[in-house]
């Protein structure tokens, strides 16, 4: 597991004893049997920044996909830290890796997981305070979906379009 994912090539030259072991270990057919190929990774998975907290990410202050999540945090008590990635650190490769396809917001669990989508993002956020926001009935459930997809592909999209207009 270290090898595959965290001691990347650029470590493993400065332990080039280790790595030669390790790769002859690799090669042993009971140990292949067990652990299957084992492929050294080029580069090292990044860490997840664990804070223990959820965070909501956007690239300005006043994203307007954030603000449905972060009234549902705020409605449901719900702790939520707000940051503001800036340009360059949206332009770095480690963080292009890290976000990946999402957009922004971005939710990161308290676990370490992502969540885009600003609806799943409520959602989630609802769910983890105050679950009766989220309906109690399958028709006020549903209501809620409404509301939350009526926000993210009409509402918002207009207003954004009338700013930008
Ligand atoms: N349907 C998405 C729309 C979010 C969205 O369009 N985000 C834009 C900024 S407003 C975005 O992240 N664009 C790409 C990027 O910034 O990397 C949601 O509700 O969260």
């Amino acid at each position: 597991m270290p090898f595959s994912f965290a001691l990347d090539a650029k470590y493993r030259s400065t332990v080039p004893n280790v790595d030669a072991w390790v790769e002859r270990i690799a090669k042993i057919p009971s140990v292949v049997k067990f652990f299957g190929h084992v492929k050294r990774c080029e580069q090292a998975v990044l860490p997840v920044d664990f804070k223990g907290k959820i965070t909501l990410s956007a690239w300005t202050e006043g994203h307007f996909f954030a603000m449905i999540p972060l009234m549902v945090a705020g409605l449901a008590g719900v702790d939520v830290d707000f940051a503001v990635i800036d340009k360059s650190t949206r332009e770095s490769a480690s963080y292009k890796k890290e976000k990946a396809h999402w957009l922004f917001p971005l939710c990161t669990t308290a676990e370490g997981e992502q969540i885009s989508e600003s609806a799943a993002i409520s959602s989630y956020l609802a769910a983890a305070g105050k679950p009766e926001l989220l309906g109690k009935t399958a028709f006020e459930k549903a209501q809620v979906d409404q509301w939350l997809c009526m926000q993210t592909s009409a509402i918002f999209p207009n207003i954004v379009k009338m700013l930008l207009a």
